[in-house]
């Protein structure tokens, strides 16, 4: 990166038609951090605020294609992943991650929709293990910390516990998000032996779609922009809970509607467009 220009952050992920999750999310996101954002799809998604109506993945090669374009020209600082879909495109990034050519990766195992709608093949849950190893970061919500570790969780005590068994399989940050909580919304950070805990008031909004989506890249971002992982983790939070807060009452669609990528803060000068301010 010279002087003048940008970072650069890779996602490779899923596009959600409806616009709150997935590529479109990512892009936001990275836009909001002024950073120039570059993707590999996986699968085009047909979805609204109501659920998944279908998936088409595109093949595993077309997939190493766009990544390959992209990281042998543009300067990639940082990588997030989101929804892979395949085990193939699972080992594929784990395969890319393992040369060393996948800066700053931050792995948010996506495998539900916020609908409930499946969003990888069943049986594929486990080739996971293999890409959190490469991880520098990985984002899994409560329902998905429970899937990798093949049981279910509800409470505090369950997710501090299923964060530090995620650590022993990722050596990097392992952050299990607590918005599925009943009650405060607590992650639990972790990284080697050492634990945070992050406690939040809830945010009363159904339009929480792309949340997941939007903490992961705000976190590449910052990484991209080369601010360290635990600051990184921090903002990224009280980014999206500025989100949440602006599109708390929204009406868009039937559903769960999105997340705010709108964010007329962003149009300020630099340093609000990082988003370290939390306006609302
Ligand atoms: O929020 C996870 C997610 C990721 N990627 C795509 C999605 C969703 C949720 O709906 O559609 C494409």
């Amino acid at each position: 990166m010279s002087g003048v220009d940008p970072p650069v952050a890779l996602t490779i992920a899923g596009s959600d038609s409806s616009g709150g999750a997935g590529i479109q999310a990512d892009l936001a996101t990275f836009a909001a951090h002024g950073v120039h954002g570059t993707s590999a799809i996986t699968a085009v998604t047909a979805q609204n605020t109501e659920g998944v109506h279908g998936v088409s993945h595109l093949p595993v090669e077309f997939v190493a294609a766009q990544m390959d374009a992209v990281l042998t020209d543009l300067g990639v600082d940082a990588v997030k992943t989101g929804m892979l879909g395949s085990a193939a495109v699972i080992e594929l990034v784990a395969e890319t991650a393992r040369r060393g050519a996948l800066p700053n990766l931050v792995v948010d195992p996506v495998l539900v929709a916020t609908s409930g709608d499946r969003l990888l093949d069943s049986g594929s849950e486990r080739s996971y293990l293999d890409l959190l190893r490469e991880a520098q970061v990985i984002t899994p919500n409560l329902w998905e910390a429970g899937v990798l570790l093949g049981r279910d969780l509800a409470t505090v005590d369950d997710i501090r516990r299923a964060a530090a068994e995620l650590a022993g399989l990722c050596p990097g940050y392992v952050v299990v998000t607590g918005g599925h909580l009943v009650g405060a919304a607590i992650d639990v950070v972790i990284h080697g032996q050492d634990l945070r805990e992050l406690p939040a008031a809830r945010i009363a909004t159904s339009n929480n779609h792309g949340s997941g989506c939007t903490f992961a890249s705000a976190v590449a971002a910052r990484l991209a922009r080369g601010v360290d992982v635990d600051e990184a983790v921090d903002g990224a939070k009280e980014f999206v809970r500025c989100r949440l807060r602006r599109s708390a009452a929204w009406q868009l669609g039937r559903g769960n509607g999105p997340v705010a990528h709108l964010c007329p803060d962003d149009w300020g000068d630099e340093g609000r467009s990082l988003g370290l301010r939390s306006n609302s």
